[in-house]
């Protein structure tokens, strides 16, 4: 199915009146309104392919219906999301879940839904099928040579779907580690981590990124060779200028400051992508913002500060993506409400006075620094952010127009009550 311009025209039409209202009574105290909504429009939020499905957890799976069964209807789900958002303009894929049968059509199909490739994504968590070697003991920290040069063939392998589909960059996130003390000698799995990923990292073009992820539990809950934004950022370090950290949200233990985290990586220009999300207790792919808004907006925060230091453009110079796997919504309305707070963060963050709060600083006024950053947070942006919407062409309200459309209903008539989208 497709939402056409004038469902969405007939939409806003409705909701237009109040939108002015609210957008007029907004701009009355921002002089520099206009800007702030230029920055909305332009900033997009990358859908991973694995988060259209129904995801489950290790106790079981319950699948909605009408999930994407292949690629192309993977494709044609973001299609829908940015038709309805105008925000969510690039697809991010996994192989081997999403191989393509035929580049030019799968470029040619996202083109038509106005979807760029965002970053590659390799596997070395699972075994599939008929592969020669198992990495139940890991894959790029593996004892054995053979296991690691499985794991470094598949990643050129995904770099080479890659550059046929327009990508720039690689995310690599391993699994590897330990569940039990004495299992792993860590500096050789650091050092066999290390020397794969330069076999990896010498076969990426000269115009991509590689993105070393860490996490620091689960699979493996004694240690993780990957486990932190420290190990993540030796491993960049040492392996070049197109090695970068990515920092997943839910990737953290509990409390942990990642809006410090993120502004150090920006100051040592390591910080390459972020993956969205949101949680209570680990990595629970709970919908971004669901649960510590003012957290994401403080991570924000530094992400401007720390990007505008450096001169890098918000909505280009990172890899911005979703990245969870919902298990009781609906994933297109949940990815709606996701990129729905990234915008709102974003948008409250833009307000931030900024010289108000780097004289609060430099006088130690404790309590003038927090008066500073709360007027921004406790500003009601959606308002800023449906105007960056209707100015893009997209809908005021894109979760009601996805009920009112009943888009799920159709896409179960499309392609049954008993789909399962390829992926977790
Ligand atoms: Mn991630």
């Amino acid at each position: 199915m497709n939402i056409d311009r004038n469902q969405i025209a007939e939409h806003n039409k409705r909701l237009e009146h109040t939108q002015q209202r609210r957008f007029a009574q907004l701009a009355e105290d921002m002089p520099n309104i206009d800007g702030v909504v230029q920055k909305l429009v332009s900033f997009q939020v990358a859908i991973p392919s694995w988060a259209l499905g129904t995801g489950g957890t290790r106790f079981g799976r319950f699948s909605g219906g009408g999930e994407p069964g292949n690629l192309e209807e993977k494709i044609a789900d973001i299609g829908l999301l940015h038709a309805l958002n105008q925000s969510s303009g690039a697809i991010s894929l996994h192989i081997p879940w999403d191989i393509p049968k035929d580049y030019a059509a799968i470029r040619t199909l996202a083109e038509q839904h106005g979807l760029a490739f965002d970053a590659m994504n390799s596997n070395t968590f699972q075994d599939q099928q008929g592969q020669t070697h198992s990495y139940k003991f890991g894959s790029m920290q593996h004892v054995d040579r053979a296991v690691r040069k499985q794991a470094i063939d598949h990643n050129i392998e995904v770099i080479k779907h890659g550059i046929e589909l327009g990508s720039k960059s690689l995310t690599v996130w391993l699994a590897d580690g330990s569940s039990f003390p004495g299992q792993l000698n860590f500096r050789r799995a650091f050092q066999n981590t290390l020397e794969s990923l330069q076999e990896v990292y010498a076969a990426l073009p000269a115009d991509w990124k590689i993105f070393v992820e860490y996490k620091a539990f689960e699979p493996n809950f004694y240690s993780t060779t990957v486990g932190d934004w420290g190990q993540s950022l030796l491993y960049a370090s040492k392996l070049g200028d197109k090695a970068y950290t990515l920092v997943d949200l839910g990737h953290h233990l509990p409390n942990a400051n990642i809006e410090q985290i993120v502004a150090l990586l920006l100051m040592e220009g390591k910080l390459g992508g972020f993956h969205f999300n949101d949680s209570k207790y680990g990595d629970d792919d709970l919908t971004t913002g669901s649960i510590k808004p003012y957290q994401l907006f403080l991570i924000f925060s530094e992400l401007i500060e720390g990007m505008d230091n450096r001169g890098m453009e918000h909505a280009k110079d990172l890899g911005w993506m979703i990245d969870a796997s919902h298990n009781l919504k609906d994933p297109l309305e949940d990815l709606l409400q996701s990129v729905e707070a990234i915008l709102i963060a974003y948008a409250q963050a833009l307000l931030i006075d900024r010289n108000a709060l780097n004289e609060a600083q430099a006088t130690n006024d404790v309590a003038r620094a927090q008066e500073v950053l709360q007027q921004a947070f406790r500003t009601d942006v959606r308002p800023l952010v449906a105007e960056a919407r209707l100015r893009a062409g997209a809908a005021l309200n894109p979760v009601q127009l996805y009920r009112e459309l009943d888009v799920r209903g159709r896409l179960v008539k499309e392609r049954g009550e008993k789909t399962v989208a390829t992926g977790l």
